[in-house]
C-alpha cells in the first residue's frame, strides 16, 4: 500500500472530505440513526439500514449484497457494540466494491512498454470529460511524464476551443482540426504527431452524442482503428467519464455504455456539490470495471485517485 501514503496525504484526505461534503451530510445522519445505541443485528436494524443506504443513492442491488453480507458475518455473533457496528459496515461495504488489477496509475505511471501510453475518453455531453482531460493531462505532467492531447469532439467549436484552454492551463501540446472535421483524422495526426515528438502520453478527447445511437459506436470505432494504424495495441485505456451529481442515472448510464464499448476505466465526475455520491458505491460494485479517477470540483487540482479505503472511510466521517 506505498501509493496511498504518497497518494493520501492530508490534502487529499481533506479534499477528498470536502468533496463527498454533502454525500457524507445524508449518508452519515441516515446510517446513525439507524445503528445509534444498538448493539444487536436484527431485522429492524437490516431493514433500516436497507433503507438508509438505497435512499443515499446505494442502489438496490449493491445495498442487497452488503445486506447480505452484514447477515452472514452478524449470524454467529448477533451482539456487536455500536463502535464495532460502524466498523463492520464499513468492512462489508469496502469488500462489495471493485479495485483496478494494476496500481501503477495512482502514481500516473505508465507501463514502460506501452509509449506513447493511449488513452481515448468517452461519455455523453456535459459530463465532465474535456475538464478531466485536462485534470489528467496535468497529473501526468506533474508525474514527468510528456502529455499531447487530441480534440477530437469536433462538433462544437466551443469543445474544441474548451481543450485548448485546458492544453494553454497545463502546459501541454494540442492537435486539433477546424470544427465539423473528421474525428478520425484528429486523433491520426494526433497519434502522428506523438510519435514524431516522442510523447508518453496521449489522451483523445470524443464528441458525446448519445450513446445509444449506433452512429457513435461506429465513430468510436473508427476511431479506435484509426489509432490502431499508428499503435496497434492502442488504446490503452477507454475512460468512461460519468457524471456522479445525476445519481442512479449515472449507474444506468454506465451499464449501457460499457454493454456496447470496451471501457476499461471509469471517472466519476461532480460529487462536490451533491448528495448522491452513494452512486459511486453501486458503479464500483456493479460494473466489473474499475473506477479510477473522482472529480471533486472544477479545478486543475480537483481530480482524485478513487481508493475504495478512503472513500468509505471519509462517508463514515462525521461532517463538521
Ligand atoms: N462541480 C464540478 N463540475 C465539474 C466537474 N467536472 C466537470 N465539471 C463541469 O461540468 C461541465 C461540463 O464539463 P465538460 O468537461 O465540458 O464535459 P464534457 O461535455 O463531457 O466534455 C463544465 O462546466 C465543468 O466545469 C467536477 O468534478 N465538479
Ligand atoms: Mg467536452
Amino acid at each position: 500500500m506505498s501509493f496511498l501514503g504518497k497518494l493520501f496525504g492530508k490534502k487529499e484526505k481533506e479534499s477528498l472530505d470536502q468533496g463527498l461534503q454533502k454525500t457524507k451530510e445524508s449518508f452519515f445522519s441516515k446510517i446513525t440513526k439507524v445503528i445509534a445505541g444498538k448493539s444487536t443485528v436484527d431485522e429492524e436494524v437490516l431493514d433500516n439500514l436497507e433503507e438508509a443506504l438505497v435512499s443515499a443513492d446505494v442502489g438496490i442491488e449493491t445495498t442487497i449484497e452488503i445486506i447480505k453480507r452484514i447477515e452472514a458475518r452478524v449470524s454467529k455473533d448477533k451482539y456487536v457494540g455500536s463502535g464495532e457496528l460502524n466498523k463492520l459496515l464499513q468492512e462489508e461495504i469496502e469488500a462489495v466494491l471493485v479495485d483496478a488489477p494494476e496500481q501503477s496509475y495512482r502514481n500516473f505511471d505508465t507501463p514502460p512498454d506501452k509509449k506513447p501510453y493511449v488513452i481515448l475518453v468517452v461519455g455523453v455531453n456535459g459530463v465532465g470529460k474535456t475538464t478531466t482531460i485536462g485534470k489528467l493531462a496535468h497529473n501526468y505532467k506533474k508525474a514527468g511524464k510528456q502529455v499531447i492531447l487530441g480534440a477530437a469532439d469536433t462538433f462544437r467549436a466551443a469543445a474544441v476551443d474548451q481543450l485548448t484552454i485546458w492544453s494553454e492551463r497545463v502546459g501541454v501540446p494540442i492537435v486539433k482540426q477546424a470544427m465539423g472535421s473528421d474525428p478520425g483524422a484528429v486523433a491520426f495526426d494526433t497519434m502522428q504527431s506523438a510519435m514524431a515528438r516522442g510523447s508518453e502520453v496521449v489522451i483523445i478527447d470524443t464528441a458525446g452524442r448519445l450513446h445509444n445511437k449506433a452512429h457513435l459506436m461506429d465513430e468510436l470505432g473508427k476511431i479506435k482503428r484509426v489509432i490502431q494504424k499508428v499503435v496497434p495495441d492502442a488504446p490503452h485505456e477507454v475512460l468512461l467519464v460519468l457524471d456522479g451529481s445525476t445519481g442512479q442515472n449515472a449507474l444506468v448510464q454506465a451499464k449501457q455504455f460499457t454493454a456496447t464499448t470496451d471501457v476499461s476505466a471509469l471517472a466519476i465526475t461532480k460529487l462536490d456539490g451533491t448528495a448522491k455520491g452513494g452512486v459511486v458505491l453501486a458503479i464500483a460494485s456493479q460494473l466489473q470495471i474499475p473506477v479510477k479517477y473522482i472529480g471533486v470540483g472544477e479545478k486543475i487540482d480537483d481530480l482524485l485517485i478513487f481508493d475504495k479505503h478512503e472513500f468509505v472511510d471519509s462517508l463514515f466521517k462525521i461532517a463538521e
